[in-house]
């Protein structure tokens, strides 16, 4: 398991000749699927829990008890669970501390109601026989936890490293442009579990540095701008909730 810190940037037409000139070398193009799944009262995302199956392969992020910490600045940290088995305890642990042990009647009603209309637009949203993971369709673990896409999209990325300078080993930078017409930059760094973040959060800002980057305000990622644009009462919730 690692922990991923990471510092989202707006990048401008001249990004990729920046990044060549601080050393930096790409080292691939690729595309991908991503999607992301909850429950219908948004028990995963409310809890800032992120379950998305990528081309396949399932992920999970998690804040970590560090997320809230105010030396993170502009930076963002998430704990990845690339293992099924644990991806699933996790998740059903998520679900069950928040939906509570007792629910009012009526409360349980709307869920049903919640997961009716899911139920449906998910049946019209899935092709028919698309494979997930196993044979025909979804795995059976995401209907028994009630788990259903709320969103899909793809993206184009373009990867960088900067290995080549020595104070900034294991830096990478990805170039990412959604399939909704939206582009991101990331400037990451992958923490091993239970290591401080302290020099990580040194290299990101230098690289930032680096790269001329002036922005003092946290920058939306994909999920952010793609729930804002599709999905706005899912966005308005966690954004009450103070999530994204
Ligand atoms: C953690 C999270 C989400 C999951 C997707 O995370 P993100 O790193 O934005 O996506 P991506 O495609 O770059 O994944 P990678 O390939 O790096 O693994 S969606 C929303 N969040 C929460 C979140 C947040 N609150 N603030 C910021 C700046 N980012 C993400």
């Amino acid at each position: 398991m690692s922990v991923e810190v990471e510092r989202k940037f707006v990048c401008d037409a001249n990004i990729q000749d920046k990044l060549r000139e601080i050393g930096a070398v790409c080292v691939g193009q690729c595309q991908f699927e991503d999607k992301y799944f909850d429950t219908p009262a948004h028990h995963l995302t409310l809890r800032d829990v992120w379950l998305r199956c990528r081309q396949g392969s399932w992920e999970l992020k998690c804040p970590t008890q560090e997320s809230g910490n105010p030396e993170l600045g502009l930076c963002s940290r998430y704990r990845e669970i690339t293992s099924l088995p644990e991806i699933i305890a996790k998740v059903e642990a998520v679900i069950k501390e928040s939906s509570g042990d007792e629910k009012h009647d009526t409360e349980q009603a709307e869920e049903q109601k919640k997961a009716d209309r899911y139920d449906q637009r998910a049946a019209t949203e899935m092709k028919p026989g698309k494979k997930e993971s196993g044979e025909g369709g979804f795995p059976s673990w995401l209907g028994k936890l009630n788990l259903l896409p709320f969103a899909v999209f793809t993206t184009n990325r373009c990867s960088f490293r900067l290995d080549g300078d020595t104070d900034l080993g294991g830096v990478r930078v990805d170039l990412d442009q959604a399939d909704f017409g939206f582009c991101i930059g990331e400037i990451e760094v992958l923490v091993p579990d239970g290591e401080e973040m302290h020099s990580a959060l040194e290299k990101i800002e230098r690289t930032a540095h680096r790269l001329g980057l002036s922005g003092d305000k946290r920058v939306p990622g994909k999920m952010n701008v793609y729930l804002q644009r599709y999905c706005p009462e899912h966005f308005k919730e966690l954004f009450n909730a103070n999530i994204l």
